[in-house]
């Protein structure tokens, strides 16, 4: 029975998994969501045409690494008849979450002696870092580029909020008043200064800058007339220097003459 192919009752049959490999690797792969993030189950669709209506019944993935491997099986009794008509197929499988980075997918077909038991690599899923933002101020801690904001949050735990902070919801306005001291607003957008804003005797980094109610630069937590009384000072000092120097000199220049006056007539 050459390729498994009889006539019986008007219609061609053909032995399960007998048949030329023009149906494999499959026409379609469809990922979803398009673009996953490491909190997502990724759906995998591999979907085609088969030869006849004996269409893959039984399927398994498994990741390994940075690739994931989709087993599409032909799984019927031997000797099962198969009508020799082309049928639509797709297969479903679930995989993840899985951590970022880029996966490679590789499909195999088991249980057809016409194909080859090899992988073939059918596309490639990126996985994003999700957003995981629980002071839900924008800023996600790791930092994502799926967050609203993309720079880490140094601190995204509502927990951490002061007692006199009220509760605020996802809308809180880094910046205003309201929101001046309140840690859900630790941010890399947050404020912290001028001087007598509350977020500069807190002790907390509201802007995620590294500097705690830093005088410098960093914080702009500086007395606002600290500069100018410092500078005030430093000009004052000088200038008395230069004006001791001034006397000292108007009184140095005519006892110097008087004692040049001296030695002149002396030597005459
Ligand atoms: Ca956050
Ligand atoms: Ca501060
Ligand atoms: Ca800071």
């Amino acid at each position: 029975m050459k390729k498994g192919i009889l006539l019986s009752l008007g219609v061609l049959l053909t032995m399960a998994g007998e048949a030329s490999g023009w149906y494999w690797p499959p026409a379609s792969t469809e990922i979803l969501p398009a673009s996953p993030s490491s909190s997502d189950v990724v759906t995998i669709t591999l979907s085609g045409e088969w030869p006849n209506n004996c269409i893959p019944n039984d399927s398994s993935i498994s990741a390994v690494s940075n690739g994931i491997y989709f087993d599409v099986i032909l799984n019927y009794p031997p000797g099962t008849m198969c009508l020799l008509v082309i049928t639509p197929w797709s297969t479903t499988e679930y995989i993840g979450p899985l951590s970022p980075g880029t996966y490679t997918v590789y499909a195999r077909l088991l249980g057809d002696p016409s194909v080859p038991e090899t992988y073939t690599p059918m596309t490639e899923i990126v996985v994003a870092e999700a957003c995981t933002d629980q002071d839900e101020d924008g800023y996600g801690s790791p930092a994502s580029g799926l967050c609203f904001y993309p720079e880490l949050d140094c601190d995204d735990d509502p927990t951490d909020d002061p007692a006199e902070c009220p509760s605020q919801g996802g809308s809180c306005a880094c910046g205003e008043a309201s929101c001046a001291g309140c840690a859900k607003c630790i941010n890399p957008g947050a404020k912290e200064g001028p001087y007598s804003d509350p977020t500069c005797s807190d002790d907390i980094d509201n802007d995620c800058d590294g500097g705690i109610d830093d005088p410098t630069s960093l914080d702009n937590c500086s007395y606002p007339g600290a500069a100018n009384a410092e500078a005030s000072a430093y000009g004052g000092s000088s200038l008395t220097t230069s004006g001791s120097s001034n006397s000292l000199a108007l009184f140095l220049v005519p006892v110097g003459a008087v004692i040049l006056l001296r030695f002149c007539r002396k030597k005459k």
